[in-house]
């Protein structure tokens, strides 16, 4: 009897073990856990993107790393990513550099009207001209990715098909893509994108400027029926993390990062583009968008107002020291 009950004791004890380690063995080796921060709604590419890069790392380093993910400003919001990552409010961040343009002066370059067609160039083009240049603004931080949205275009609710048509109108844009929409004749407002969905509604603006991935994403296929194709400039954005909790990872972890730091913008840049075609084609089956484009003259019009914000970037960047002209060149020589 007595004997009965030590082995029933027994395999109970080892039922119990077993369990432990099989359901909490992702939960006991996660010894490293990081808190990463991101500003707009969890169904927006900078959140994709996010998840995307905690499971790849949580899988790569074998469950040693779990990252807690923090989407829709529920960590920290836009405007204090940067220095909220530095203080250590976050572990890990994503930044979108166009709404401080004079902070990021180097990688912000890559907003300027140069011409980069496509997300995944763009944001190719912006981690290459990192590692060249090692901007000052982020010694205080490592980088672990760097990604762009693809290029803007202008949603509206009434048709855009000439400059004439802009004069005046309310458009919704935010940081470096203001001077863009006041170039073009538009008012531009500044709000970050989630507060736009009711500025459609409430009529206080007419449209927006941003890469079209937004129309399904954020819906405004139901309030903006048209899109003039303008295709210019993309926004950059940056991953950072915290230094002092870079310095404390392992050698294998960091190494799990920079390995991902290439790919994750690849695959970043990729996943945009997709979005977009995939947004043009929602928006012109479930909402009727009527898409507008431009002839070769009339391109040629928008296009030529713009020239000056790159002359200005230069005379700008050189007061600051940097080479200005250097720096587009690159940028250009990326593109290609
Ligand atoms: N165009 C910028 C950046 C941007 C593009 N798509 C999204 C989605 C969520 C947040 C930011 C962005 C902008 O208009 O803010």
């Amino acid at each position: 009897m007595v004997k009965r009950s030590i082995v029933s004791a027994t395999l109970f004890l080892f039922t119990i073990v077993i369990c432990l380690l099989v359901f909490q063995a992702p939960v006991m080796a996660g010894k490293i856990k990081l808190n990463y921060a991101n500003f707009p709604p969890a169904p927006t590419f900078p959140c994709v993107q996010m998840e995307r890069w905690k499971v790849e790392v949580e899988k790569r380093t074998n469950g040693q790393v779990m990252i807690n993910t923090f989407p829709g400003g529920t960590l920290l919001g836009a405007k204090g990513m940067m220095d909220g990552v530095i203080a250590g409010q976050a572990d890990i961040g994503n930044i979108c550099m166009a709404y401080q343009p004079g902070r990021f002066i180097v990688t912000n370059a890559t907003s300027l009207p140069l011409g980069i067609p496509d997300a995944k160039t763009g944001s190719l083009a912006l981690l290459k001209l990192y590692e060249k240049y090692q901007p000052q603004a982020f010694k205080d931080v490592v980088v672990l990715t760097m990604f762009a949205n693809a290029p803007g275009n202008v949603m509206t609710k009434a048709p855009v098909k000439t400059l004439d048509d802009m004069k005046g109108l309310s458009l919704r844009a935010s940081g470096g893509a203001a001077q863009i929409l006041k170039a073009w004749g538009a008012n531009p407002v500044g709000m970050p994108m989630p507060a736009t969905v009711e500025a459609l509604q409430k009529g206080t603006v007419k449209g927006l400027f941003s890469s079209l991935e937004v129309m399904k994403d954020f819906k405004f296929a139901e309030y903006c029926k048209y899109v003039t194709m303008t295709e210019t400039v993309i926004y950059p954005f940056a991953v950072i993390m915290n230094k002092q909790k870079w310095n404390a990872l392992p050698a294998d972890v960091q190494k799990v990062m920079m390995d991902l730091k290439e790919e994750q913008s690849l695959w970043t840049g990729t996943y945009m583009d997709d979005q977009i075609q995939k947004a043009i084609a929602w928006s012109k089956e479930a909402h009727n968008v009527e898409f507008i484009s431009f002839s070769a003259d009339e391109k040629a019009k928008w296009d030529s107002k713009l020239e000056f914000i790159t002359e200005n970037w230069i005379k700008n960047a050189n007061e600051k020291g940097l080479p200005a002209e250097a720096i587009i060149k690159d940028i250009k020589a990326f593109i290609q």
